[in-house]
């Protein structure tokens, strides 16, 4: 039995997830997803996400892919999330490239490539402009 473990905020939720959760669970048995709560997101980006933390978690725990979901509290605590999961294998998009590499003494670290021309960002801007 294989436990992947992956993270992300996932606010406004677009195919680019999607494909990541997809590709992240055909890697194991089971995914196991951490939700970036809304305090750490307003730490890392400086602002709330669109979503709350108990939307963004409901909507994760309802994919097909997914088999649970916990929210993310901090960054550095990555180490005891992997841990506590007991996951074999740690999932992130390539924008992350090289940034979780420290964890391979506990885990596999896969980077997935990011689908291209997607992101939370870009659909907020088009959604502003309209
Ligand atoms: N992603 C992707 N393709 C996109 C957009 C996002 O594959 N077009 C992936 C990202 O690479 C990431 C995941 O979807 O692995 C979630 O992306 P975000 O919601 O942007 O997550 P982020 O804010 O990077 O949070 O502990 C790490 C953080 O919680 C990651």
């Amino acid at each position: 039995m294989k436990t992947v473990i992956t993270f992300g905020t996932f606010d406004v939720f677009h195919v680019g997830h999607l494909n990541i959760l997809t590709r992240a669970r055909a890697l194991g048995d089971r995914l196991i997803v951490g939700v970036s709560s809304d305090a750490l997101n307003i730490t890392k980006k400086g602002r709330a996400p669109i979503y709350s933390d108990a939307e963004r978690m409901q909507i994760i725990a309802s994919l097909k892919c997914v088999d649970g979901v916990f929210a993310e509290h901090s960054l550095a605590r990555k180490g005891d999330y992997i841990r506590e999961h007991q996951a074999d294998i740690l999932v992130m998009g390539d924008d992350w490239l090289g940034r979780f590499d420290g964890y391979k003494t506990i885990c596999e670290v896969i980077y997935l490539p990011r689908t291209p021309s997607i992101s939370t960002t870009s659909i907020i801007e088009v959604v502003k402009g309209s």
